[in-house]
C-alpha cells in the first residue's frame, strides 16, 4: 500500500470505506486520521510479528525499560518518517485534496509523562528500535494523561486530559495476555515436610490487561513493543452471587477501586508524594510486566537459571523499584528457587537510573502503607535489608550511624533509592556532573561499598523527532551540505563545521530560522492575540515550572529591562521576545504564582506603547511535546539557567542546541558537556558553579539580604512583588518575595542575577552581528550529534544491558 501513490490512494479509500462506512467526501479529518493510522499499523504488522518471532526463536537477550512515564507526544508523523513514507503519503493525500498536516493535528498528544524523565523514556524507545536493539517499554496506560493547562486571568487552571476519547489507533488490546496482580491480604507459611511455602490469601485481585503499541525503527524493519498495562476488575475471580445480595455496593466499590489504579498520571515532576494509589500503580505495572516477561521466557527455556543472560530490566528512577522484590518473589515462591540464586539473578537483571538529587523527589514509603498493601513483598524487602545491614556490619563493625543511614528499611520507612542501589548491578546518573555528585555526595556511602556499580550515561534526545520531524527545512539544508549519512550517524553533524565560514550557507541557515520564527509568530498571534516580531531575538524558556529551574531569574531580568526602557525608551537594546511555556504541579503554589507573574508581566509590557515594541513577553499555555516541536526550531536563545548542581542533566537544552539556538546557561547538568563541545565562544555562561553552590550550602555563608540591599535593580523588582505590581495590583506576589528573601533564596537567584544580566548583555551585542550569530548557531548544530539518544543508547546497550543489535530481515 505504500509502494506507489496510486496504490496508497486506493488503499486509503478502501480503508476509510471499510472502517467507517463512509466515502472520502463525507469523512471528517478525524476519520481520515484514524484510517491512515490503521493503515500504518496494518502495514507494520508483518514486521512487528517478524521482530517478535526473531527475538524468541533466536533467544536474543531482550531489555525491558520499566517506567511510570512515557511522554510520547504524537506518533503519526514520526512513524511515517521512520517508515520512510512521509513524502509519499503527503503527496498522495494531496492528490485526494487532503492535507496531511490537518490529519496530524487530529492526533492527541500521548501525555503519559510529566517532563524530562518521561520524555527521555520516549526518546530511548525510538533509539532502541532505530538501532535494531531488542528493547521494549513497560508502563501504565493511564486513562488521563498529564492535565491540560488553561490560563484563566493569568492563572493556571488544570483540566483533565482524556486523550483516549477518540480511541487510540496505535494500540492493540491483548486481553489474552492479561495477568493477575494481588494487593493486600495475608501471608501464611505452609510446611511441606521441612520445605516452607508462602500462601497469599484474602487479597484483592486485579486484572492487568496489556495494550501494545508498536515502536517503529528508522527504516530498518524493527518493530519493538511498548506494553502499557490497564487495571480492570477481575471478573473471572468474581462471585456473581454477591451481585444479588445487599453487598451490591461492594462490587461497585471494588470496580472503582481497581479502575482507579490506571486512571491518571500523578502530575508531579521531580516530586514525591506518599499517596497509596501511587504506590499501587507502581506495583501494578511492575508485577504485571515481570509476570509477562517470565511467562514468555518460559516458553523457550526450561529453567530460569539463565534469566539474567537473556533478560535485562531497567528501572527509570525508583518508581519501578518494586521490580526487585517482585522478581525475587516470582523466582522463589513460584519457581522454587533459593534466596541466594534468586538474588544473584535479580541483581544481575536489574539496572537503575537516578534522575534527580532533589531531596523532595526521594521516594520513602511509610511501612504503615507499604506492608498492608504488599505483605509478601514487604517480607522480602525486610530480608534484603537484614542481609544488607549484616554485610555492612562486617565491613564497618560498630558504625551504627552509617548503617542506619544506609539501611533500606529505617525510621518506619522503606527507602526506595537504597533498595534500587542494593538490588541492581548498575546505577547511573544522567550527566557527568550529576554522576559525580551522586558518587561524591548523595550516594557517597553506597559508592564506597559498590564503586563498580556506578557509571554515567549522559542523556540524549532522538534527532529523528527533534530535528528531522520538528525542523524539516534545517534537516534538508544539512543533508544538502554534508549528505544524508548524519541521519543514521548523527556524530557526522560535525562535518557542518566545514561551513562555519561559508557566508552563503549561513545565510540559508538564517533564512530557515526566520521562517520558523515567522511560523511561531503566527501561532502566538492565534493563541494569545499578541503580535511578535520575527526580527526580534526569540529568547525561550520552556520546561516544567520549578523553583530550581529559576524562571524567576528570567522574569526579574525582564522586569529590570522593562524599567530601563521605561526610563529611556531610546535605550539601544535589540528587540526581544521572551517566550515561556511551563506547567506547574497543581499543588505547587509558588510555581503557580510564577505563572501568574509571567502572565501579569506580559499583559503590562505587551500593552505599553512607550517601549516601542522593543520588548514582548509571551506565555504559551499547555506546553507539551507537540508544542515544543513548534517552539524549539524558532528559538534564538535557549534559557538553561537552573541553580548549578540542581538540574541532573536537562534534555531541552540539547533540543535547542540541535536546532541552532544559542544557550545562556549555568554550568549545570549537561550544559557542562555542551560547553565542552562548543566552548566559551558559542555559549553564554554565567553564575555560580556547582562547587560554589555546594560550598554555600555547607558553610551557610550566603546572605540574600546583603545582595538585596546592594543591588537597586533587585530591590526595584522585589518591591514590586509586595507593593504595586506595575499598576496590576498590590502584594500580588508576596509568596515569591518571601521565597527570595525570608527563606534566604535557596536557589541563589539574587546571587546569580548580576552575572545573568551581563550574559544577557553579551547576547544583545552578539545578536547584532548576524553573520557571527549564525556561525554560533551552526557550531551548536555541528556539535550536537553527541547528544543524540542513539549515542546514549549504544552506551547503555554496551555497558549496562549487554544487548546486541538484531537485524530483522
Ligand atoms: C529529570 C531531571 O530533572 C532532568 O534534569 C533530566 O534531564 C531528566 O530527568 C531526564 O534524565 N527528572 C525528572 C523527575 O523528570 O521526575 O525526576
Amino acid at each position: 500500500m505504500f509502494s506507489s501513490k496510486e496504490s496508497f490512494k486506493r488503499a486509503f479509500i478502501d480503508k476509510l470505506e471499510s472502517m467507517l462506512g463512509k466515502p472520502v467526501e463525507e469523512a471528517s479529518d478525524i476519520d481520515k486520521y484514524k484510517a491512515l493510522g490503521a493503515m500504518i499499523r496494518e502495514y507494520i504488522n508483518k514486521n512487528w510479528i517478524a521482530t517478535n518471532t526473531r527475538y524468541v526463536e533466536n533467544q536474543e537477550k531482550q531489555m525491558y525499560y520499566f517506567s511510570m512515564e512515557f511522554l510520547l507526544g504524537k506518533l503519526l508523523e514520526s512513524n511515517l518518517i521512520n517508515l520512510g513514507v512521509r513524502d509519499l503519503c503527503e503527496e498522495s493525500l494531496c492528490e485526494l485534496g487532503i492535507e496531511l498536516s490537518r490529519l496530524e493535528a487530529q492526533e492527541p498528544d500521548a501525555g503519559l509523562g510529566n517532563g524530562g524523565l518521561g520524555r527521555l523514556a520516549a526518546c530511548f524507545l525510538d533509539s532502541l528500535a532505530s538501532l535494531s536493539l531488542p528493547g521494549h517499554g513497560c508502563g501504565i496506560r493511564y486513562k488521563y494523561g498529564l492535565f491540560e493547562q488553561k490560563i484563566v486571568d493569568g492563572y493556571q487552571v488544570e483540566l483533565p486530559e482524556y486523550w483516549l476519547k477518540e480511541g487510540n489507533v496505535w494500540e492493540i488490546r491483548r486481553s489474552d495476555l492479561a495477568v493477575e496482580v494481588r494487593f493486600g491480604g495475608e501471608v501464611r507459611f505452609e510446611d511441606h515436610g521441612g520445605h516452607w511455602t508462602f500462601v497469599h490469601e484474602k487479597y484483592e485481585s486485579v486484572l492487568a490487561v496489556p495494550y501494545d503499541v508498536p515502536v517503529i525503527g528508522y527504516r530498518n524493519k524493527t518493530v519493538n513493543t511498548l506494553r502499557l498495562w490497564s487495571a480492570e476488575p477481575n471478573i473471572r475471580d468474581f462471585d456473581f452471587q454477591t451481585l444479588n445480595s445487599r453487598d451490591y455496593h461492594k462490587v461497585l466499590d471494588y470496580k472503582r477501586s481497581v479502575e482507579s489504579i490506571s486512571e491518571f498520571l500523578y502530575p508531579d515532576d521531580s516530586f514525591y508524594e506518599g499517596k497509596v494509589l501511587r504506590l499501587k500503580q507502581q506495583y501494578f505495572f511492575v508485577s504485571a510486566g515481570l509476570q509477562s516477561i517470565v511467562r514468555s521466557y518460559k516458553k523457550t527455556q526450561q529453567s530460569l537459571r539463565n534469566f539474567h543472560h537473556k533478560v535485562a530490566i531497567h528501572i527509570n528512577d525508583t518508581h519501578p523499584v518494586l521490580a526487585i522484590p517482585e522478581l525475587m518473589r516470582i523466582l522463589m515462591d513460584e519457581e522454587g528457587m533459593g534466596w541466594e540464586e534468586a538474588w544473584h539473578i535479580t541483581v544481575n537483571t536489574i539496572s537503575y537510573t537516578n534522575h534527580t538529587t532533589l531531596s523532595e523527589a526521594l521516594e520513602k514509603w511509610s511501612i504503615d502503607i507499604f506492608q498492608p498493601l504488599f505483605p509478601r513483598i514487604y517480607m522480602i524487602v525486610h530480608e534484603i535489608n537484614e542481609r544488607f545491614c549484616h554485610a555492612l556490619w562486617e565491613k564497618y563493625p560498630g558504625d551504627w550511624k552509617r548503617i542506619h543511614q544506609m539501611a533500606i528499611v529505617a525510621d518506619g520507612q522503606v527507602k526506595m533509592a537504597h533498595l534500587a542501589v542494593v538490588g541492581s548491578h548498575s546505577v547511573n546518573g544522567v550527566a557527568k556532573i550529576h554522576t559525580d555528585i551522586l558518587k561524591q555526595r548523595e550516594m557517597k556511602h553506597f559508592y564506597e561499598v559498590y564503586p563498580y556499580k556506578f557509571n554515567n550515561k549522559t542523556n540524549g534526545i532522538t534527532h529523528r523527532r527533534w530535528l528531522i520531524k520538528a525542523n524539516p527545512a534545517l534537516a534538508g539544508l544539512i543533508t544538502e551540505a554534508i549528505g544524508d549519512k548524519w541521519v543514521t550517524d548523527p556524530s557526522r553533524l560535525i562535518e557542518l563545521r566545514g561551513f562555519a565560514d561559508d557566508a552563503a550557507f549561513k545565510q540559508q541557515l538564517y533564512a530557515i530560522k526566520q521562517q520558523n520564527k515567522a511560523r511561531l509568530a503566527d501561532l502566538v498571534r492565534e493563541k494569545t492575540g499578541t503580535e511578535i516580531d520575527p526580527q526580534s531575538i526569540f529568547d525561550v524558556q520552556v520546561k516544567r515550572l520549578h523553583a530550581y529551574k529559576r524562571q524567576i531569574l528570567n522574569v526579574i531580568h525582564i522586569m529590570d529591562l522593562y524599567d530601563r526602557l521605561r526610563a529611556n525608551p531610546d535605550l539601544a537594546v535589540m528587540p526581544r521576545t521572551f517566550i515561556f511555556g511551563a506547567k506547574a504541579a497543581p499543588g505547587y503554589q509558588l510555581a503557580k504564582s510564577v505563572i501568574k507573574l509571567i502572565n501579569t508581566l506580559a499583559d503590562v509590557i505587551n500593552r505599553d506603547p512607550v517601549i516601542q515594541n522593543k520588548l514582548k513577553v509571551v506565555f504559551l499555555e499547555n506546553y507539551r511535546v507537540s508544542l515544543a516541536e513548534k517552539i524549539i526550531p524558532a528559538a534564538d536563545v535557549s534559557e538553561q539557567i537552573s541553580t548549578a548542581s540542581k538540574e541532573a542533566s536537562g534534555t531541552g537544552n540539547m533540543k535547542f542546541m540541535m536546532n541552532g539556538a544559542v544557550t545562556i546557561g549555568t554550568l549545570d547538568g549537561a550544559n557542562v558537556e555542551m560547553h565542552e563541545e562548543v566552548g566559551d565562544d558559542n555559549m553564554f555562561l554565567f553564575g555560580l558553579t556547582a562547587d560554589e553552590v555546594i560550598a554555600y550550602y555547607t558553610n551557610g555563608k550566603y546572605r540574600a539580604k546583603d545582595i538585596y540591599h546592594g543591588d537597586i535593580r533587585i530591590r526595584g523588582a522585589l518591591q514590586k512583588f509586595t507593593g504595586d505590581f506595575f499598576g496590576a495590583g498590590y502584594g500580588l506576589f508576596n509568596d515569591i518575595y518571601y521565597s527570595l528573601l525570608s527563606t534566604n533564596d535557596e536557589f541563589f537567584v539574587l546571587k546569580d542575577f548580576a552575572s545573568y544580566v551581563q550574559a544577557q548583555q553579551r547576547i544583545d551585542a552578539a545578536f547584532r552581528d548576524r553573520e557571527c550569530w549564525s556561525k554560533m548557531s551552526l557550531i551548536n548544530i555541528a556539535q550536537s550529534g553527541v547528544f543524540s539518544s542513539d549515542r546514549t543508547i549504544v552506551e547503555y546497550a554496551d555497558d549496562i544491558w549487554e544487548l546486541d543489535p538484531v537485524k530483522i530481515e
